[in-house]
């Protein structure tokens, strides 16, 4: 891809596609689970069906909808805003460190290791207003864990992520910092946008005609490591920003909200801390 075409709705949607379909995922689900588990679906919809009085057009417009979904690549954009979720909030079930939130399909593994005070790699005329984010990530005892990395990526001032928008460099707004030995860090960067979801594919589309808006508050995501821990995947939001209390992703928590202010240096700056509950045995 060139550095001077504009985003469209395909163009991230089949970089997130590839990017997942690299991953080649596998589960344990036993045959029974899976049965139990794709009957309860088909029951779901056998009752949706009956309730609305689904037609054949609208049977085949739903086709050509999922159909559509995939040759645009959205079926990574489209299941992380509307059930991924639902999966996060299963998987903390037990758990009493920092609260997670989803992983969107924006993710970029292996991204450039960065010292505990860093700068986010970012353009040189790159817009916004700077951010100092400090903080110390910990275990359910208070101890700072100085094997600790926390991995950062956001959208830019405009709401684009690098690797799944052609106009932005690779490895734009993206980093793993690894913490100091007291598990503590502080990371410059800049504020990001609100993300709209692009309005020019099937995701849009259904949203568009269901009357709803396509909005995620501007967010931090963030993934938290630390040897022998369960890694956390959160984001964080910034208190009285847009769309805080009506995330089409429906991904926002009280506890995940951010409230820079203005330092001795005038530069906004806010400090977030990560507990880990221990790895799973
Ligand atoms: C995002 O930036 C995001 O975080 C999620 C969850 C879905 C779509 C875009
Ligand atoms: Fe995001």
């Amino acid at each position: 891809m060139t550095t001077t075409e504009s985003p469209t709705a395909a163009g991230s949607g089949t970089a997130a596609t590839e990017k997942f379909s690299q991953e080649r995922v596998s589960a344990d689900t036993p045959p029974e689970r899976l049965s139990a588990i794709a009957t309860d679906v088909l029951d779901a919809l056998a009752q949706i069906v009956d309730k609305h009085g689904i037609t054949y057009p609208e049977y085949r417009v739903l086709k050509q909808w999922l159909i559509d979904v995939g040759q645009y690549g959205e079926w990574p954009l489209w299941l992380d805003v509307f059930v991924e979720h639902n999966i996060e909030e299963v998987a903390y079930r037990g758990q009493s460190g920092t609260k997670g939130s989803i992983e969107g399909p924006y993710y970029v593994a292996g991204t450039t290791s960065l010292p505990a005070r860093c700068t986010l790699p970012m353009r040189e005329d790159e817009a916004g207003t700077r951010l100092v984010f400090e903080g110390q990530v910990r275990d359910l005892d208070g101890n700072g864990l100085s094997g600790a990395t926390v991995e950062l990526w956001h959208a830019d001032d405009q709401g684009y992520y690098s690797h799944f928008a052609p106009h932005i460099p690779d490895g734009n707004l993206r980093g793993t910092i690894e913490v100091d030995e007291d598990g503590r860090f502080e990371i410059t960067t800049v504020q990001p946008a609100p993300y709209q979801i692009p309005t020019d594919g099937p995701t849009g589309w259904f949203i568009e005609k269901a009357g709803w808006h396509p909005w995620r508050p501007a967010h931090l995501h963030l993934m938290v490591k630390a040897p022998g821990k369960r890694t956390i995947t959160t984001q964080l939001y910034f208190a009285g920003g847009d769309w805080l209390e009506n995330d089409v992703a429906t991904a926002t928590k009280p506890e995940l909200i951010l409230d820079p202010k203005p330092g001795a240096d005038g530069v906004d700056r806010v400090t977030y801390d990560f507990v880990l509950d221990p790895a799973a045995q």
